[in-house]
């Protein structure tokens, strides 16, 4: 399922390769965020197109909307949405905190009023696994607490321990279930032929927590190992907390787990800090940032972000990164300027396809570098020249 094609040598990077029932995706990876069943203003083609292998999809918000029976009817999340390639569900567990009011959290899972109509609702291990099981997503997340930072030692300690009964819990559902729920097993003759892969199986993937606290990141990892499960991510980082903070949880947590499984660290993060993780032996991440930075007018370059509406970009002729890609070499900074100050939808779209395709592309060049061996010069070179020129 996981195939480990090279370790760096100066670094912990990894190059790898996931297999999943839609295909195969080449480690180290950025999922595009598609929380509704859409990357925002992308069209599927574009995210082929950018050479995406994966993207996301959010278990609280399609169960709230459009809601099981109308993804039932589809038989599935990727006929659905018309996505033909693998999707990673979100458990809930870290919308229900960050989006949801009135949270009252039990043994049972989470009690919340949804953010659409304010309608009391629960979530519980069983019933996340059910939903993701439902999408048909090909990487199922467990349901977990992720505690706020700042955060003292006995609540990490606490929440760590209830994410663990509840790791069980989606473990035994998913054991139990997961052969006669998701579409695509039900149906695999619907599988394209080019698309089969050993693997048809929903896999499901653990998430560490214990906040900042090495002793409690390292309980989380081995507890999670002993149930067992296909990967592993790190949550609970990219909370509020500093850059510093995040790193150390990634290298308290990184180390305690499974070098054959893949590593996911969930919910970040600028291009020098996915490089940074790689260099500590992650695989996977996923943001919003590029799509979302995108719709407030701002594109990453290697020479750090900038502002398109800005009035230096009037008359500049260049694309907004040096790039071979042609739908993204077309078009000028002055012309997306123009588009953005005349609040043309096009702009969103530019911004959003151009900023996915930065982040791509890096993981492209991260995934060159460590197997020609140059990933820490690699490395270097790009955050020395992303920093030195940031506005
Ligand atoms: N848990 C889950 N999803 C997440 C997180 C988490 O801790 C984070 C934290 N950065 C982002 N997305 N289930």
């Amino acid at each position: 399922m996981f195939k480990l094609l090279k370790t760096d040598e100066k670094t912990k990077a990894r190059r790898g390769e996931l297999t999943t029932a839609h295909g195969v995706i080449q480690t180290p990876i950025f999922m595009p965020v598609g929380t509704q069943g859409t990357v925002k203003t992308l069209h599927p083609d574009d995210l082929v197109d950018l050479g995406s292998q994966i993207i996301l999809g959010n278990t609280y918000h399609l169960n709230l909307r459009p809601g099981l029976e109308v993804i039932r009817a589809a038989q599935g999340l990727h006929k659905f949405s018309s996505w033909d390639e693998p999707i990673l569900t979100d458990s809930g567990g870290f919308q229900v905190w960050s989006l949801a009011k009135l949270r009252k959290i039990s043994e049972k899972g989470v009690e919340f009023a949804n953010h659409l109509d304010g309608s009391k609702m629960m979530m519980t291990p069983e019933n996340s696994m059910e939903i993701q099981a439902t999408l048909g997503s090909d990487i199922a997340m467990l349901f977990d607490e992720c505690p706020p930072y700042p955060c003292d030692e006995k609540y990490a300690e606490e929440s760590l321990a209830l994410t663990t009964r509840w790791a069980k819990r989606c473990k035994i559902w998913h054991d139990e279930n997961i052969d006669t729920v998701v579409p695509w097993q039900v149906d695999p003759s619907q599988i394209d032929d080019d698309k089969k892969t050993p693997v048809k199986r929903q896999l499901a993937f653990g998430i560490v927590q214990g906040s900042t606290f090495a002793h409690l990141r390292e309980r989380s990892a081995k507890e999670l190992i002993e149930i067992g499960f296909d990967g592993y991510a790190v949550g609970g980082i990219s909370v509020g907390e500093p850059e510093h903070e995040m790193i150390r949880a990634i290298d308290n947590a990184v180390p305690h787990l499974p070098e054959d499984k893949p590593r996911y660290a969930m919910g970040l993060g600028t291009p020098p800090q996915m490089l940074e993780m790689i260099a500590r032996g992650v695989d996977m991440f996923d943001c919003v940032m590029p799509t979302r930075v995108a719709r407030h007018g701002l594109a990453f370059t290697h020479d750090g972000p900038i502002h398109i509406k800005n009035k230096e970009f009037e008359l500049d002729q260049r694309p907004l990164t040096e790039t071979t890609h042609p739908s993204v070499r077309r078009f000028t900074r002055s012309y997306i300027r123009h588009l953005w100050r005349a609040k043309e939808m096009l702009a969103l779209r530019l911004l959003s396809y151009h900023n996915l395709h930065f982040y791509l592309q890096l993981m492209e060049q991260a995934r060159e570098a460590i197997e020609a061996g140059t990933f820490s010069e690699f490395k270097d070179a790009f955050i020395g020249r992303y920093t030195a020129n940031s506005k």
